[in-house]
């Protein structure tokens, strides 16, 4: 979540785009007929192949073996070579009037984003299931059309790729969305950059002597400003008119990103209607809780005699991160650390993007607006889930004052491609993890965040399985799979982690950690708890859309459930009536009856069944959706922010027929016009059947966020956290984590070991260097850019700069 507009002042706002996770191949593919199950080992890369094995006393480190997917991934975006021509052939195109993003200003056209479009379930499905040709690629661009008084952001398809003089035409591309304005809707933020120096920084100027006599500082858009101004997003729509509000903020006096816990309780409403600079009005100034219509009412009442000063929130070490305090007992000795011992017990094919680890399989996609998604995720070569996907974060605020009651960040708009980083080897992921570089299209060059993604087995600190009695103990390792990356859109840094496990559940855990968007104090106290001298931990909802698209043994699914119900019963043999409790079982029909909230007590199990596919006792075969940690819903109802741009915020679970047309539940530009959004996914429920048909499980995770004390100076992971499982249910005819050879029965007798079973596990005895696997935090390296157009594959740079 976060600051659309703190960003913007900071002009670092990333306009764009995406695109997939290039492995640095700079041509297409060709493609191969590769038949799963006819996978070739591929020599293992060379950093890890030396042979580590002194005379058989250090581990082997080895890398994921290289393999080759099954198919080619049709879902991880476009080449380098596949962006630049798309881009070069933009250029081409006399009719959309582009320039150069770096040469454009607020009245030009520029390409914002060129990525893969995601082809339809329905052209893939043949061709991974079957022997049928991969869909035809084209590529979804995004254009700023700013050289008009009615500017757009305007959603194009360009293809069939490769572009080829003569084929390859563009259209607007409309199918994906609800509003059908031809992939088109109004562009807010055309004239922000002007809007900020020329407009609001010369309102918050000419009021400099106060600012000056109330915090020492100034925002005048000069080289020595100390208070920085921003506020609400989206700006309020209402009357056809846009209003923002905004207030100040201190900067952070050094490097620490400090600035959403400096508010300063000053706010100044301004109406930004058009694209004339002229007609933009100043409507007045709020400070504690009275309003002042204008500056001169403003000042005035400043220098009446009669104006209560509030304090100023200043950055100290109570917002800093480093290390303070006294140093624990024993804390400089270094803590317990995991180890891998075989190396990577799992494969990855770096090219395709493709995972397979024990029986588990999937591809990764990689997208500018929602980061990492996982397709056709299937479990002993059966599929479970064909999409496992973020959609849109929502952080909706709440408060006395108008810019935090204003505040709704929808965070797909900056996008979580982006803002995904290089990860720490040690930190973010254990030392012996190996990584996955992801790419993003930003004018006109490819940034690649190296190291951005991870893939790690860990043993969970408890095991899958235990039983003991008299006789013997038997105990198996749960030993699981992760795949993560981080995300850290402005204040907050967003860790999403996707986890295997060996009895075939699925699980999908968000985290939070990073800086508040705190509140100034005053008047806030039902709002949030004062958590620093002048400061409210602003309360908040995060909740975060994902999109399952679940596949229980082939598309015709019904989702079913069964709820414990407490019931009087008479038996046969029961004297009198019984209060207990009974299974209710009933199944979703139709779409009018697919949004739900989870029942009270958890008494409900959701499940993905398949009703033609029952098992041996005639139960159906499926998979559970089991929400496992504070998954919530928006609070606020019909929300005066976002009226119809976020409806999939408003349930738990919601369950519709899928669609080519309805591939995702949201859009980055809902917020543009957020009474007639590009998607409004209340329009998906129409009454369609569910019964046996191809189910989408719309979820979402989150938490109703009320910072405390122990949010500052940064929100921290082990509290701020939401998950998800999908676990099979009377899906296989027992328990299959029994597969696994990582487990330990001992027999014995009075006291006495008789026996011991291991099955054939290997035992480590291979000694770890520790020293070895410690990360150089110096390699830590930020982006790599490579220019598009015109395309320079052979000069990649460093930027750091994008790294906010
Ligand atoms: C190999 O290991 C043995 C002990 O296991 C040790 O005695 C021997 O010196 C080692 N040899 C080398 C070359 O390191
Ligand atoms: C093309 O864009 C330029 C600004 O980049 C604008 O001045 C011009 O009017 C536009 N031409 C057309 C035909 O729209
Ligand atoms: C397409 O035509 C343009 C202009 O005629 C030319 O510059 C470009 O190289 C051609 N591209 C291909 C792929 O042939
Ligand atoms: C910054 O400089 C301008 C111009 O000299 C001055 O008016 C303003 O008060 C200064 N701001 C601060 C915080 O000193
Ligand atoms: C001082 O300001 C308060 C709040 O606006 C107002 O209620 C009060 O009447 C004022 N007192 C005088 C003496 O102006
Ligand atoms: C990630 O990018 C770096 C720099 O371009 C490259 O050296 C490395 O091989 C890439 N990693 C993978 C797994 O492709
Ligand atoms: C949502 O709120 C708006 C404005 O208050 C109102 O006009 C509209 O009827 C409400 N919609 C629903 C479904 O309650
Ligand atoms: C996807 O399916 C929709 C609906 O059938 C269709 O309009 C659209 O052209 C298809 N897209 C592609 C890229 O084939
Ligand atoms: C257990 O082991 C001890 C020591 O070997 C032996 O004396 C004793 O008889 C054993 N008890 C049983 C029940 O086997
Ligand atoms: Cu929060």
């Amino acid at each position: 979540m976060l600051s659309s507009s703190f960003l913007r002042s900071l002009g670092l706002l990333a306009l764009g785009l995406l695109l997939l996770a290039d492995s640095g191949q700079s041509a297409p593919q060709p493609k191969a007929a590769w038949m799963r199950g006819a996978r070739t080992r591929l020599a293992k890369s060379s950093k890890w192949n030396s042979n580590r094995w002194a005379n058989g006393s250090a581990c082997v480190e080895t890398a994921p073996s290289d393999f080759q997917a099954p198919k080619e991934n049709v879902w991880s975006g476009l080449t380098n070579w596949e962006a630049a021509s798309v881009t070069r052939w933009l250029f081409g195109q006399a009719e959309l009037n582009l320039t150069r993003s770096e040469d454009a200003g607020n009245w030009d056209n520029s390409i914002l984003l060129v990525e893969l479009m995601l082809p339809n379930k329905t052209d893939v499905l043949p061709y991974v299931d079957g022997d049928a040709a991969a869909p035809t690629r084209y590529a979804h661009v995004v254009l700023d059309l700013r050289a008009t008084v009615n500017p757009t952001y305007t959603d194009i398809l360009v293809g069939p790729l490769p572009v080829t003089n003569g084929t390859t035409t563009w259209q607007p591309v409309e199918y994906p969305y609800t509003r059908k304005t031809g992939g088109s809707i109004r562009n807010l933020d055309a004239d922000s950059d002007t809007m900020q120096t020329d407009f609001i920084l010369k309102i918050t100027g000419s009021i400099s002597d106060i600012t000056l006599d109330l915090w020492g500082g100034t925002a005048m858009g000069m080289d020595n400003d100390t208070l920085d101004v921003w506020g609400i997003d989206p700006v309020w729509q209402y009357d056809n008119k846009l209003t923002r509000w905004d207030t100040f903020w201190n900067y952070p006096t050094d490097e620490f990103d400090a600035e959403t816990l400096l508010p300063l309780g000053l706010f100044l409403k301004t109406d930004v209607t058009g694209r004339d600079p002229s007609k933009w009005k100043m409507k007045g100034w709020l400070y504690n809780d009275i309003f002042y219509p204008t500056t001169a009412d403003f000042r005035k009442a400043y220098y009446s005699g009669n104006f209560t000063k509030l304090g100023a929130n200043v950055e100290g070490d109570w917002a800093r991160t480093d290390q303070q305090g006294p140093v624990l007992p024993m804390d400089t000795a270094t803590p317990p650390g995991a180890v891998a011992p075989s190396g990577a017990r799992y494969s990855v094919d770096h090219t395709r993007k493709y995972v397979e680890w024990m029986d588990f399989s999937f591809y990764m996609g990689f997208s500018r607006d929602t980061g990492l998604a996982l397709y056709d995720i299937r479990h002993k070569g059966q599929r479970i889930i064909y999409e496992l996907s973020l959609q849109e974060a929502l952080a909706h605020y709440a408060g006395n004052d108008p810019v935090q009651s204003g505040t709704a960040y929808l965070d797909s708009y900056y996008g979580f491609g982006p803002y995904a980083f290089e990860l720490v080897p040690g930190y973010d992921c254990p030392a012996y993890a190996s990584f996955v570089n992801t790419s993003f299209y930003v004018s006109e060059t490819t940034h690649t965040h190296i190291n951005s993604v991870c893939l790690f087995e860990f043993d969970a600190d408890y095991p899958i399985q235990s039983h003991t009695n008299s006789a013997y103990t038997a105990k198996t390792k749960n030993i699981y799979f992760t795949v993560r990356f981080v995300a850290t859109v402005g204040n907050y840094d967003y860790s999403f982690s996707y986890e295997f496990y060996l009895d075939g559940s699925i699980r999908v855990e968000v985290r939070a950690s990073g800086y508040i968007q705190a509140a100034y104090y005053a008047n806030n106290h039902d709002y949030g708890y004062q958590i620093h001298d002048f400061l409210s931990g602003s309360m908040h909802d995060h909740v975060l859309g994902f999109k399952a698209d679940l596949d229980i043994l082939g598309t015709e699914n019904t989702m079913e459930l069964t709820t414990n119900v407490p019931v009087t019963e008479n038996y046969v043999w029961s004297d009198h009536p019984r209060n207990t409790m009974k299974l209710q079982r009933s199944f979703i029909e139709s779409e009018d009856d697919s949004r739900l909230f989870y029942t009270g007590n958890g008494r409900t199990q959701y499940r993905v069944v398949n009703t033609a596919k029952p098992n041996k006792y005639g139960e159906y075969r499926g998979y559970r959706i089991l929400p496992s940690d504070g998954t919530i819903h928006l609070t606020v109802l019909n929300s005066s922010n976002l009226v119809d741009a976020a409806d999939w915020a408003n349930y738990d679970l919601m369950i519709t027929k899928q669609k080519d047309t309805e591939p995702r539940s949201a859009h980055p530009y809902n917020g543009q016009d957020v009474y007639d959004p590009m998607v409004r996914f209340g329009d998906f429920f129409n009454g369609e059947s569910l019964t046996q048909e191809d189910l989408v499980v719309w979820f979402n995770l989150g938490m109703h966020h009320i910072p405390h004390t122990g949010d500052l100076p940064n929100t921290v992971f082990t509290t701020a956290h939401s998950g998800i499982q999908f676990m099979p249910l009377n899906y296989y005819d027992g328990d299959i984590s029994r597969q696994t050879v990582n487990m330990v029965r001992i027999n014995y007798d009075k006291g006495n070991v008789s026996e011991v079973k291991t099955f054939g596990q290997k035992e480590a005895t291979c000694s770890a260097d520790l020293a070895k696997e410690e990360f150089d935090f110096y390699s830590y390296t930020g982006d790599v850019v490579i220019r598009k157009f015109p395309y320079d594959p052979n000069d990649p740079y460093f930027e750091t700069d994008s790294i906010v």
